[in-house]
């Protein structure tokens, strides 16, 4: 059921020129998903119109992308978080729309940042517990409620695009790896000879850097031509017994992943599946670096998976971020 939600499109727009105000007063709640922070918008955003997720995507990048900045960049935020501007859904079975980013631009969908906002909606009781429509740059999802901080995403359509791929990484060597979609862009590696433990993020960040360099030096794209600007290590788990893999992945602004990424655990579980090392309806237990675990599940398409996540997201704060006309640092310093 969905209760009162109130949108960030046009909060102020009655008293104040949208700009003014939305340059002004944002109020967004905080939160974190195994680790990693999600910063949901709920009002004071810019005015997107009332096109597509895809469309509004375009308006945000090309004119307040300024704002992304303001958000989720120092001094208010850090290469860490990920953003989740609360939009009005297209259609009206849907609960919300909703547009992430990070320190350095946008991402088409993102698993740990709709498990923060699913449990932002609850907190600001603003959804009950149970099944919800969300809608995504990447394509609609759902999501359900299980309890105050348990959530299962179900995901858009994950792929494997490109198998068994060999790039030369300048100062590392040849590196093989799969490209799969799961609502971003991948590149899965797990032939490597690195020690995914967090006392080693700074030398897997460098190592992961340079896959991302070199993937781009000789033109490997995704399906439609967008850069792979995800990186996955995949390596054997703490315990056995609570994981199937321990990942390292490295987002787009050379930030870390501190969750198991709902994305890249959807990519994952894309080829292993293809690769009938896990069985429709078998679960893959993804831990990340920093220990915490998504439990994922899919069913088979006839082009690739339809994956359903699930992990616990926690409230961490709730704030009025203040954007001052006369503050030279007032969007953030650029990612
Ligand atoms: O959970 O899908 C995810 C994600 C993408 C980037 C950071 N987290």
């Amino acid at each position: 059921m969905i209760y009162d939600i109130s949108f960030t499109d046009n909060q102020h727009s009655r008293e104040l020129p949208l700009d003014i105000a939305s340059e002004t007063s944002i109020r967004v709640v905080d939160s974190h998903t195994g680790g990693e922070p999600t910063r949901v918008v709920i009002a004071g955003g810019p005015d997107l119109g009332s096109g597509s997720m895809g469309e509004r995507l375009q308006i945000m990048r090309n004119n307040y992308d300024h704002l992304r900045s303001a958000i989720v960049n120092e001094p208010r935020g850090s290469d860490v978080l990920v953003g989740a501007l609360l939009c009005h859904p297209v259609a009206p079975d849907s609960a919300a729309g909703v547009i992430f980013f990070n320190n350095v631009g946008y991402l088409g969908m993102c698993g740990h940042g709709s498990i923060g906002l699913a449990v932002t909606l609850l907190h600001l009781g603003r959804l009950s517990l149970g099944s919800h429509r969300l809608e995504t740059p990447a394509g609609e999802i759902t999501f359900t409620l299980h309890d105050r901080n348990q959530v299962s995403v179900g995901n858009v359509e994950s792929y494997r695009h490109l198998k068994n791929l060999t790039v030369d990484v300048p100062g590392i060597g040849p590196i093989t790896g799969d490209v799969a979609w799961g609502g971003n862009w991948f590149f899965l590696v797990s032939e490597h000879n690195q020690s995914l433990a967090i006392a080693n993020v700074t030398t897997l960040t460098d190592y992961t850097w340079a896959i991302r360099g070199a993937l781009e030096a000789a033109g490997v794209r995704g399906r439609g031509g967008e850069i792979v600007d995800h990186i996955e290590l995949f390596g054997p788990p703490s315990d056995p017994a609570t994981a199937d893999s321990k990942n390292f992945v490295l987002c787009p602004g050379r930030a870390y992943d501190r969750s198991p990424c709902g994305t890249g655990t959807s990519a994952k579980l894309a080829c292993l599946m293809e690769d009938g090392r896990v069985k429709a309806g078998e679960t893959w237990r993804q831990e990340s670096i920093t220990g915490s675990i998504f439990e994922a599940i899919a069913e088979t398409t006839d082009t690739g998976v339809l994956p359903l996540i699930t992990g616990s997201a926690f409230i961490i704060g709730e704030s009025t971020l203040l954007v001052d006309p006369a503050d030279p640092l007032r969007y953030g310093l650029p990612g």
